[in-house]
């Protein structure tokens, strides 16, 4: 049956204001006199989605109908930021809505600052999910982006007295105009129970009879293409409870246990887990990936899949992209629906899953591997345990075939673990199950074959990629520098949003003063901008004509904010001991962005240090003015979007070999921030783009790490031989920055001078240098511009669109875009 053809409002002012009063009117139930921010919110947030509707439905019937190949990316976290000023432009809207909110004497900017964004992700992972499906949509791929609409996204932090206190993030109190709920297309999904054997005509098979039951009720999002008219689908997962799940196991006509057993229901999509690195081991965590996996595979299979369709031509049809292990449960589920459900030989099936699944590690962190015990998973997934032991078997045959009974070897490559508890290595199985692994940027996929995978690389040759990660220049230069995106068109013209290598026509315009001085008006004008957010969120004050320096990313040992803020101290020490000037130093605003996991002590720590170090350093007033330290809380994608266009120097400094990426370092560079970082991540290939000129290096590369770590690394001797370092850690110790109490602070010292997991104090020497040829070139700010804009101009690589194209070559071989 053809869809109604659905029309869509007309795109002129008149046309959007008489949408955006039915909408009010209608669904709101408001008159314009009477309406509140929200309800104006909502009804032009119903009228954005009212323009691609039309789109979406022919989209969705597309993705049914068709037989091209598309993919299924499976992600736990979507950090996906506020979703109106994207939407309004992926349409065309923007200036059609502005004017019609004037028209209808609204303050659009209000309305803007009502949206809570979606905090569904820790950081990095969960914000390149989202560029990924932005550019997906953009380049016309076919994709469904799968995950979970939790309740509770990513906490939000404050400061009480200097340390971080967490609140909840009630995104959904007043509702959420972007999504859709389905519930009529809930599906249940079952936990626990117990496995049998039975007898399938003379074959012994195993079967689940599971023990409890939730029900996942689907809300799609809209993903918008750029300009292209295309909209993909984000379909997030709510649990709930299932009338058999209250009834049969906690309810025997008591009302209130009815009751607890909805709660524990809803429980399994209720809140994000704040950590992004060493794992907990929790089994609601377990719960949430079986739950979202298994619900996601289902959908496709029963849902966009053709009815009647061939199973055996699945690969034609689709590729389950495994955002980092923690969707790799899909793999165990995917072959007991094909063999337990389907009645598939397991050869087949197995062969089928090697070619539908694909695996991206986003870590070299050992702690940070996702491992489960066989206890837990044999309790929650009895049936997915055998599955994994099966495929561990198969596989570990094969390695005796090829390499021998090496007893070593095989124990190292077993998915299965023995110590200190049997556990599954959900990084082994994901390997050997996917068609291809990759890293996230070129030092890191290395790494993850030298180091992290040996045995799997020298098994695998050729499953092993790389993709470097990428942004979306949508979001993160279009939205968030509206000022550099016009400088850009009016020196490029249109297309370099959807063609981002086009960014190198700026080289030229490098060498033209009046560029130049055009382009340092688009920063000091973005530094006002960011002033104005500040003063507004935090009553914070950015000077003019300071260095913005800024250090914004999850709060980690491995990133280094303390070497960060070892540089701050040593500057202040300087002045406050009266050996330097403070009329000497180059004026600078340090910038810190950092939330740290709720039970990860030391940073929650290092975090107490910064705002510290700030309220002495801010409140001297020997140093005129000359340094600030701004910690402004609850870093998210929406100040991201503030702080980033104003930087003037982006700091990457996490100890080599330990940032599988970054992608940080790529939205500062491509908006004209220069770059102080070490040879880590995509720092070594932003570096090589832009120019040794054009980068401030410093510090150990990864070999020289390793050797240093082989020699015997003693930090204490660093201590003792710097005496900038000295000063600057005895000034800490020594309770200037705790009102004279020396054992706050005492364990980060303590950990720097006696273990210092991350070589802070190795690196402090060759990371002042680098600093002082900051301030140095910062003297001369013509020339300073000039490498901001080839910054720019050399990092159009960078898009999220070459890492899709990269991804569709190496991985997903899906055909190109239709017309
Ligand atoms: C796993 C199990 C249980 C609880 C939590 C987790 C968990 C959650 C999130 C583990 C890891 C994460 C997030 C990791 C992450 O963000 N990694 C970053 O990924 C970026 C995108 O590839 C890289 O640029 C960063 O270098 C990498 O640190």
């Amino acid at each position: 049956l053809a869809i109604a053809p659905v029309p869509s409002p007309p795109s002129s002012v008149d046309g959007f204001v008489k949408q955006f009063l039915l909408n009010l009117n209608f669904d709101r139930g408001v008159a314009l006199s009477e309406s509140s921010v929200t309800d104006q919110y909502f009804a032009l947030a119903y009228t954005v989605r009212d323009y691609l509707m039309a789109r979406w439905l022919e989209d969705q019937k597309r993705q049914r109908d068709t037989q091209a190949k598309g993919v299924c990316y499976l992600s736990a976290e979507y950090l996906l930021g506020r979703q109106l000023d994207n939407n309004l432009l992926a349409s065309r809207l923007t200036d059609v809505a502005s004017e019609a909110m004037a028209q209808c004497g609204i303050d659009i900017e209000a309305l803007r600052a009502e949206e809570v964004e979606p905090g569904l992700g820790n950081g990095g992972l969960g914000r390149l999910a989202a560029c990924f499906i932005d550019s997906l949509a953009t380049m016309s791929v076919p994709n469904i982006g799968y995950g979970i609409r939790y309740e509770y996204g990513i906490f939000r932090q404050t400061f009480v007295d200097g340390q971080q206190v967490e609140q909840p993030d009630a995104w959904l109190t007043y509702g959420n105009p972007w999504e859709f709920p389905h519930p009529e297309a809930a599906q249940t999904i079952w936990f626990g129970g117990y496995t049998e054997t039975y007898d399938d005509g003379g074959v012994t098979r195993s079967r689940w009879i599971p023990g409890w039951s939730v029900v996942a009720v689907p809300y799609n999002y809209m993903v918008p293409g750029y300009h292209n008219g295309r909209v993909n689908t984000l379909r997030l997962w709510s649990a709930g409870a299932t009338s058999s799940f209250d009834l049969r196991e906690f309810n025997s006509g008591d009302y209130q246990e009815a009751v607890r057993a909805q709660v524990f229901a809803e429980n399994i999509s209720k809140v994000l887990y704040p950590e992004d690195s060493t794992p907990q081991g929790k089994e609601l965590r377990l719960q949430q990936q079986y739950f979202f996996c298994a619900a996601s595979i289902r959908d496709f299979l029963d849902n966009v899949l053709p009815e009647g369709f061939d199973l055996e031509r699945l690969p034609e049809r689709v590729i389950f992209q495994l955002n980092d292990t923690h969707p790799v449960i899909a793999v165990p589920e995917f072959m007991r629906i094909l063999v337990d459900e389907r009645g598939m030989e397991w050869d087949a099936a197995w062969a089928l899953t090697q070619q539908c699944f694909a695996y991206t590690c986003h870590t070299l962190l050992p702690e940070a591997l996702e491992v489960w015990s066989v206890d837990l998973l044999g309790r929650l997934l009895p049936r997915h345990l055998e599955i994994i032991y099966r495929i561990n078997e198969e596989f570990l045959l094969e390695v005796r075939e090829k390499f021998g009974d090496d007893e070593m070897r095989i124990r190292n490559m077993s998915i299965i673990s023995e110590f200190p508890q049997r556990s599954v290595r959900m990084a082994y199985l994901a390997t050997v199950a996917g068609a291809k692994v990759n890293g996230v940027a070129e030092l890191h996929s290395q790494l993850l074959r030298d180091k992290v995978l040996p045995d799997f690389s020298e098994f695998y040759p050729d499953k092993f990629t790389n993709v470097t990660n990428g942004v979306t220049p949508r979001r993160f230069i279009r939205l968030a520098n509206p000022a550099l995106a016009d400088l850009i068109t009016e020196a490029l013209g249109a297309g370099w949003t959807v063609d981002l290598e086009r960014l190198r026509g700026l080289e030229a315009h490098a060498e033209d003063p009046e560029f130049r001085a055009r382009f340092a008006e688009v920063k000091a004008a973005n530094k006002r901008r960011l002033s104005e957010v500040l003063w507004h969120r935090d009553r914070f004050e950015v000077s003019d004509g300071h260095l913005l320096d800024v250090m914004v990313k999850r709060l980690h040992e491995y990133k280094r904010q303390m070497l960060k803020l070892l540089h701050i101290v040593t500057l202040y020490e300087r002045v406050a001991s009266g050996r330097v000037a403070a009329s000497d130093l180059t004026p600078r605003t340090f910038i810190f962005g950092a939330k740290a996991a709720p039970g990860y002590d030391m940073a929650k720590r290092i975090i107490h240090l910064i705002n510290s170090v700030g309220s002495v350093v801010n409140a001297d007033p020997v140093l005129e003015g000359r340094l600030k330290v701004l910690f402004p809380p609850n870093y998210n994608v929406t100040l991201a979007e503030r702080v980033i266009p104003a930087a003037d120097l982006s700091e990457q400094i996490s100890l080599a070999g330990k940032e599988a990426s970054g992608t940080g370092n790529m939205k500062f560079a491509l908006n004209g921030a220069l770059t102080i970082g070490t040879d880590d991540g995509a720092n070594v290939e932003i570096r090589e783009l832009v120019g040794d000129d054009n980068f401030f290096l410093f510090g150990q590369t990864e070999p020289e790490v390793e050797a240093l770590w082989a020699r015997g690394y003693r930090p204490a001797e660093f201590y003792r031989e710097n005496d900038d370092l000295r000063r600057a850690m005895d000034l800490i110790a020594s309770g200037a920055f705790s009102g004279g109490d020396r054992s706050v602070f005492e364990p980060i010292m303590s950990n720097l001078l006696y273990d210092d997991r991350f070589m802070v104090l190795a690196d402090y020497a060759s990371y002042i240098d680098a600093q002082e040829r900051v301030d140095a070139a910062y003297q001369d700010q013509d020339a300073w511009t000039r490498s901001a804009i080839l910054n720019v101009a050399r990092c159009g690589f960078f898009s999220s669109d070459r890492s899709m194209r990269d991804y569709i070559d190496r991985i997903w071989h899906t055909p190109p875009a239709p017309a």
